[in-house]
């Protein structure tokens, strides 16, 4: 098929009739979407095919990246891009007298993940079709996304995300690609000629349907998969049958338990302890999963024991990691093996990637509710523990202390980290600094164990989303002013260093930034109608809402801010604009707060015209994939601020650099690698370091009181929170207040209050040299190549999963 203008108006006009049977005059933007995506992916399809009978043919090994958590966003454009047919079909679109970027807008984003560890996965499987790395997706088929957020008197309001209403015009359901999941039930090991047979009786069944979503390589014609699961009862005429029995309502009950499976995501990017529906999402569809790849395996005529050298799968966190079990139950009680050939099989394909330090987020399944519901995995379980604890036991001399620590079944719960570590060969931290920290603290006995298993793998972003797609102005100015090698190679962009001190370029893409910043300004008046002023600093804190991502250290500068102006209105400050974006958990009160806060803050200083056009808060509504890339273009200042040593690595402070933000930071997650490579003057560093911050916990020596009782800046802000000064009841925000004094800052914002301050002076006289200020800019875009989630992929690809890209340059498919 080859796409020009005419061929597609044709194409296009035609899709609108076989779908709608209406006049296209009859038909709005819905419409248009639906059409030209269901063209597009015709035209996928073939390509689809192609690279599957390729990956076939040639007995590519292929990678399985299994995550919970898929956070894609619109595919449209980036579909678009990648086949390179973006211009070609606005064109044409056009012509038929159609707002193209208003049919782009109304696709709706499939949000089926929380954060950064859903969108790294989105990330991945971009960058893996890209760069031709043979890798799929496998995950779950959320009806219900994360949460929608509605702002109602400044608080956070949660409404379902029925993405799937209208239907999803990317997915392709398989139906004939099903298989059955067993849950519960009693499982009996008898003897049968000499070998152990597993009899599994009175489980419950349950359909898994693949749904598969195409993933469109950049401009290689390589079509990789992305395979979510969907949950439905086994018998089709289920209910029908029962009604005839009489029992309808138990039918109807019992379909409804059986969908509720994969009904919604779960809205906690943290913790959200024992829930037994999560148990049954992971192990769902990662025994979907690994049963799929087994029978394309198969299908393949190789040999069983061969598997690890055409296989790999990924776990994304512990989330999916009853894959260890499910892979060791597979292959010794389905398929025969022996114990000792399908362990060493096992943990040959399984890699794991650790992506918190939180304590409270290690995820931990208690022992009498994982054995009822998967009885058979966990005797696996505590086999592998038993075999495991031994190796321990020998290793430290009959030592039982070491023993019980490091023992995968620990005080009536089950340690998903630790089975993912000793069921894996590989286990790797998402920067360098949070490895460190893995193998120093959090899993240092792990580390000393197994030395060879532990790499660290730093986080990466799709240029191709974060930059071409969601800065398109941008781009265009790189490929003027350096030309288009960047757009393959990313970390060609370096090249923009010779002229980042170039007087006329800076002006350039000041004026871009500018642009971008008018568009946002308008899209907050028609929405919020409040007046933003594009020549003010736009200074964005955009990502999950957590205690320590510390919102709260960014809320109380603003506030210090507005008492210096009030005092002083003729402070020599440039105009400022804090916009915050972020969802907080529904069940995480404090954050819920957090989010009062803000909204209190902003009511009280965008309302105070004495101050007014020196400063605006502005808190945006639900963010997610695509208020992320219309907020990312238009920021000056990446606000990266959480408590040294707790953000993993973070990928939003790779995407704000790599759209001209300078970042305000903490040494902490990539922060620290991305301070290494713009160098000290094209960042803004602050605060404890992950050293002083592990001490002060160490050695209980921190005191937030003192601060209160000694620095009457923080002593003002925080009885203002209390004493009325923000139009709340006094009471409102008395958690925040007592977590900070009361609870001890376990976050340390007061301790690091005075540094924050002093970084955002010091911010404020950077942005005032306008060519300083344009220079790091620049600086900090021709740096961010190293973070194109591209070469992390072809890291993973070369030392973790021992697959070599494919190159299709010139060469085709079949
Ligand atoms: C666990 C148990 C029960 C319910 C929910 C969860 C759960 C869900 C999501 C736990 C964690 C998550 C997500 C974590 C996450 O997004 N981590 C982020 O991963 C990014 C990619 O590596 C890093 O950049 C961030 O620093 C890290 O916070």
């Amino acid at each position: 098929m080859v796409l020009d203008k005419e061929f597609l108006k044709h194409a296009f006009k035609q899709k609108l009739t076989s779908l709608f049977a209406e006049d296209i005059i009859e038909l709005n933007k819905y419409h248009y979407f639906t059409a030209l995506g269901s063209l597009v992916k015709d035209y996928i399809s073939e390509n689809l095919m192609k690279t599957n009978k390729y990956y076939l043919n040639h007995k590519q090994k292929q990678v399985y990246y299994f995550s919970m958590e898929f956070l894609i966003g619109k595919l449209l454009e980036s579909n678009l891009i990648n086949l390179g047919i973006k211009n070609v079909c606005e064109e044409a679109l056009t012509e038929l007298g159609i707002d193209f970027n208003e049919v782009l807008s109304v696709e709706m984003d499939a949000g089926l993940g929380n954060g950064g560890l859903g969108r790294l996965a989105a990330c991945f499987l971009d960058s893996m079709a890209s760069i031709g790395i043979p890798g799929h997706g496998c995950g779950i088929r959320y009806k219900y996304g994360l949460f929608e957020q509605k702002i109602i008197n400044g608080y956070q309001v949660e409404v379902p995300d029925n993405w799937l209403k209208e239907g999803y015009v990317w997915e392709t359901r398989k139906p004939y690609k099903s298989v059955i999941v067993k849950f519960g039930g009693d499982v009996e090991l008898i003897k049968e000629d000499d070998e152990l047979k597993v009899i599994h009786k009175n489980y419950e069944p349950i359909l898994a349907v693949p749904y598969d979503i195409s993933i469109v390589g950049y401009d290689n014609n390589i079509v990789n998969n992305l395979r979510l699961w969907n949950a439905e009862t086994v018998d089709e005429d289920f209910d029908f049958s029962s009604f005839n029995n009489g029992d309808y309502l138990k039918a109807a009950e019992y379909k409804y338990s059986v969908e509720s499976i994969t009904q919604v995501l779960y809205p906690d990017d943290s913790n959200e302890k024992g829930k037994i529906l999560r148990l049954k999402q992971q192990y769902f569809f990662v025994s979907a999963g690994l049963q799929s790849i087994l029978r394309r395996y198969e299908k393949m005529k190789l040999p069983l024991n061969k598997l690890d050298q055409y296989i790999s799968v990924h776990i994304n966190d512990t989330h999916p990691s009853v894959a260890i079990a499910e892979l060791m139950r597979l292959l010794v009680d389905e398929k025969s093996m022996s114990w000792e050939e399908a362990w060493k099989i096992t943990t040959n394909v399984m890699a794991y990637t650790n992506h918190t330090i939180l304590a409270e987020a290690l995820e931990k399944w208690p022992v009498d509710m994982f054995k009822k519901l998967l009885p058979r995995i966990y005797m696996i379980i505590e086999e592998i523990n038993r075999r495991f604890c031994g190796e321990v036991f020998d290793e430290y001399n009959g030592n039982w202390d070491k023993v019980n620590e490091m023992s995968i079944i620990y005080d009536n719960n089950i340690r998903m980290a630790y089975l993912s570590i000793v069921g894996s060969h590989s286990v790797n931290g998402v920067a360098k600094l949070h490895t460190e920290i893995l193998k120093n603290q959090e899993l240092k006995s792990f580390y000393d164990f197994y030395p060879e298993k532990f790499n660290n793998k730093t986080n990466g972003i799709t240029h191709r989303r974060w930059l071409i797609e969601s800065n398109p102005k941008l781009a265009n100015l790189i490929n003027e002013t350096i030309g288009t090698d960047w757009v393959k190679h990313p970390l060609e962009l370096k090249k923009l260093e010779a002229v980042a001190y170039d007087i006329s370029v800076q002006e350039k893409f000041a004026n871009i930034k500018k642009e971008n910043k008018i568009n946002l300004s308008n899209y907050i008046k028609s929405k919020y109608n409040i007046n933003v002023n594009p020549d003010s600093i736009f200074d964005v804190q955009a990502k999950r809402l957590h205690a320590y991502k510390r919102q709260t250290l960014n809320v109380l500068n603003i506030l210090d801010l507005y008492n210096r102006l009030r005092e002083n209105p003729n402070l020599d400050i440039v105009p400022r604009t804090f916009i915050f974006a972020a969802k907080a958990s529904p069940g995480y009160y404090l954050a819920k707060q957090v989010i009062k806060l803000i909204n209190s803050v902003a009511d009280k200083i965008n309302n105070d015209h004495s101050i007014r056009d020196k400063l605006k808060v502005l808190f945006l509504e639900n963010y997610g994939v695509t208020l992320a890339e219309n907020i990312i273009p238009c920021t000056d200042v990446s606000e990266q601020i959480s408590t040294a040593s707790k953000e993993a690595s973070g990928t939003g402070n790779m995407k704000f650099m790599m759209n001209g933000a300078v970042t305000i930071a903490t040494l902490d997650g990539a922060n620290v690698e991305i301070k290494e490579i713009v160098g000290d003057d094209n960042i803004v560093i602050f605060g404890l370091t992950a050293h002083e911050v592990i001490e002060f916990y160490k050695n209980k020596n921190y005191h937030s009181r003192d601060i209160f009782n000694n620095d009457a800046r923080v002593n003002k802000i925080l009885t203002q929170l209390t004493n009325g000064f923000l139009n709340v009841s006094n009471y409102e925000f008395n958690d925040i207040y007592n977590s900070l004094l009361f609870n001890n800052d376990e976050y340390f914002v007061l301790k690091d209050f005075d540094a924050y301050v002093d970084a955002q002076n010091k911010i404020n006289r950077l942005y005032m040299d306008k060519e300083k200020w344009m220079k790091m800019s620049i600086i900090n875009i021709a740096n961010s190549g190293i973070f194109s989630s591209d070469n992390t992929v072809a890291k993973y690809a070369d030392e973790i999963w021992n697959i070599k890209k494919i190159n299709f340059k010139n060469q085709s498919l079949d």
